[in-house]
């Protein structure tokens, strides 16, 4: 059946799970973007179209939780080439300030172009006569121009989670160019903040010499693209719930226990990835401790590094830097049963994740650069008592939006310290002031709205000769 609305994403919104008979089954992986998304794909009957992990090929689209789903196979060469390497050895570290170096091969560009192809091919088969297709990310940013041409009857929007850079940076890519006119097939183009929007509209008038006003971009053939931030937000409601059931309470003060109460934890919850600043968090926390500004008896570090992308060679570098710095931390300054920092390198169900926000008083966010940062918001969203502090690095996006959080510049060990040891000291009246405000925020702007406006923006932008918009969700 033809959808009007299509989701077009690297990843399916589930995970494949063996049961122990042998059969499979498909769980919905509890992912923002899911959350996001599922009532605007609800509301529309969506179809989302998606990598669902693995090799294996000739993969059928199913239902999963009545969401219609379109698995799109990878080849073994397509997961290195377009995943692995254009995707994550060349555009993740681009886009995040070089904090790794992009490496730039031929080969890892083609693979790029055909799997973007593919996936253009694919949305432009499902979608029905004038329907909308919202598209996801850096790893198919050539879609929105690949399926226009396939489809110009359809809206296209696209979103990039992760930052736009400047000019500056983005001008070293051989294949910029390719770039900026794939995004400019959609007719919205979605940014975390007004900079990467404000990066990209100068970029395409700079590169591709077409004339730009403020957020328009006016194309030769009478089109205008809209480009734009909307900064994307939590099911806040749905986490506050889940941190308030008796599960989660007690649960967070088993932690607490199993910690050896400690007067204060710190907590540091992030996918291994060398943009986090795991590193140099931990290297501050050990030195507070070192100094004598803080007791392994009052004060323990816990650091969740959920394992990802672990077939880049970068990665596995991260990880045995990490385990060795966590090891000598540990060795120099831990006692029996008190250990420095408490490291798991392991992924949790959000059950877990709510009670360790509702366990930790101080939340430590130190990326160097991070479109938004989700954990940031969940952990302010847990805090139904008004309490804890968040630490929060300037280059995440969501310190646009948290400014009552100790904001520190990643870069600035001293920097980072003085605001640990703050947010460590910090009265009653100053947690629940900062907190308060921290909240009304999030609960204004939460995800079910990020995703309304978007959709609803999208059904007003392009030339009008389209059918009626899909249907925006309604905010909660
Ligand atoms: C990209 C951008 C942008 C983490 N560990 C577990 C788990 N998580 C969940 C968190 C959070 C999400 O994963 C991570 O989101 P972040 O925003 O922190 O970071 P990225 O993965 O880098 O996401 C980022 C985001 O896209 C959205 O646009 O904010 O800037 O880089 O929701 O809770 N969830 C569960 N178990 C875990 O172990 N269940």
């Amino acid at each position: 059946m033809a959808a009007d609305l299509v989701i077009v994403a690297n990843r399916l919104p589930v995970d494949r799970v063996t049961r122990p008979d042998g059969t499979i089954e498909w769980r919905p992986s509890p992912g923002g973007l899911v959350t996001a998304i599922e009532p605007v794909m609800r509301a529309n009957d969506g179809t989302w179209i998606g990598w669902p992990g693995g090799t294996e090929q000739d993969l059928e689209p199913f239902e999963a939780d009545g969401l219609h789903l379109v698995p799109m196979s990878m080849t073994p060469e397509e997961i290195e080439g377009h995943y692995e390497g254009f995707s994550n050895g060349t555009l993740w570290p681009l886009y995040h300030d070089l904090v790794a170096k992009p490496e730039f091969h031929r080969e890892w560009w083609d693979s790029y172009v055909g799997v973007n192809r593919r996936f253009a091919e694919k949305a432009s088969e499902v979608a029905a006569k004038g329907a909308t297709v919202w598209v996801h990310d850096y790893q198919l940013q050539l879609v929105p121009q690949m399926l226009r041409e396939l489809r110009p009857d359809l809206r296209i929007g696209f979103y990039l989670h992760i930052p736009f850079p400047p000019a500056e940076l983005f001008q070293q890519l051989p294949w910029r160019r390719q770039i900026l006119e794939g995004l400019l097939g959609a007719d919205l183009l979605g940014f975390q903040l007004p900079g990467g929007s404000a990066n990209f509209v100068r970029l395409v008038r700079q590169r591709v010499g077409h004339k730009t006003h403020r957020d328009l971009v006016y194309l030769p053939d009478g089109r205008t693209v809209r480009a734009a931030a909307f900064p994307i937000s939590i099911d806040a409601a749905g986490f506050e719930e889940l941190a308030q059931t008796p599960a989660v309470a007690e649960r967070a003060t088993a932690i607490r226990e199993a910690l050896g109460n400690p007067r204060k934890i710190f907590l540091g919850i992030d996918r291994l990835d060398y943009t986090k600043g795991i590193y140099a968090r931990l290297r501050a926390f050990s030195e507070l401790i070192a100094d004598g500004h803080l007791d392994v008896e009052d004060a323990v570090f816990v650091q969740v590094a959920v394992p990802s992308r672990e077939q880049v060679e970068q990665y596995r570098i991260l990880r045995d830097d990490i385990d060795r710095l966590v090891g000598r931390i540990n060795g120099d300054l831990g006692r029996i049963g008190r250990p420095v920092i408490s490291y798991l390198h392991s992924s949790y169900p959000r059950e877990e994740m709510a009670a360790l926000y509702r366990a930790a008083d101080v939340m430590v966010v130190t990326p160097y650069r991070d479109g938004m940062n989700l954990v940031a918001k969940e952990y302010v969203a847990c805090r139904f008592e008004n309490d804890g502090a968040l630490v929060l690095s300037e280059f995440a996006g969501a310190a646009d939006e948290l400014r009552q959080a100790w904001l520190i510049n990643p870069y600035d060990i001293n920097g980072m310290k003085t605001a640990l040891l703050e947010a460590y000291e910090a009265d009653d009246k100053t947690l629940t002031r900062r907190m308060k405000a921290m909240r009304k925020t999030i609960s204004q702007h939460d995800v079910a709205a990020w995703a309304a406006s978007f959709m609803l923006e999208l059904g007003d932008s392009g030339d009008g000769t389209h059918a009626a918009p899909a249907r925006a969700a309604k905010p909660s």
